[in-house]
This record gives structure tokens, sequence and C-alpha cells, in this order.
């Protein structure tokens, strides 16, 4: 019974380290130029400068917008502020500031 009791106090440790919440990784939002927007298809064209958390560097191509209030703050030739990931495999457009 000691050596359970043991064993469960270093599970019980193990378990409570692990589910410790890490500080959430703040969104870095990285600077674009909005090419193109195409609202039905829910696709942007950014001219982006370097995506650091994607390990891009700046260019121009198409990010997905699963989110209608991320769409709805896009507009073509406006300079934004956006946090892009990957979302099911799928560069997208996540934040905009
Ligand atoms: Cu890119």
């Amino acid at each position: 019974m000691k050596t359970a009791g043991k064993l469960f106090a270093a599970l019980a440790l193990a378990f409570s380290v692990t589910t410790v919440a890490l500080p959430a990784q703040a969104a870095e939002f990285t600077k674009g130029v909005v090419k193109k927007l195409d609202t039905k298809a829910k696709k942007v064209t950014i001219d982006h400068e370097d995506l650091k958390n994607l390990d891009m560097p700046a260019m121009t191509m198409v990010f997905r917008v699963s989110d209608d209030a991320v769409l709805a703050k896009l507009k073509e030739g406006a300079s934004i502020e956006f946090v892009a990931d990957r979302v099911n495999g799928k560069l997208t457009v996540t934040e905009v500031k």
C-alpha cells in the first residue's frame, strides 16, 4: 500500500506539472497590404512582411479567412496588421487589428 501511495503521489505530481497552464502566447501581428479580397471564396491576397510564427519570408500570397468577423475587417488596398496560422493545414488569417 505504501508503494501504491507513493506511485499515486508521483502520478499526481506529474499531472499537476503537465496541466499547469502555460501563459497564452501573445499573437504576433504582422504588417501587410490587402491586394485582393474574395469574400465569396473567403480568400484574401496579402502582400505580407515576415511571418515569424510560420517561418515565412515577406511575399504576396493568398490566405483563407474562415472567420466572417475577420473578413469584414478586410478591404482591398488597406494596410493591415494581422495574425496568420495553419488551420487544418491551410494558411488562414485568424486575426486582424
Ligand atoms: Cu507568405
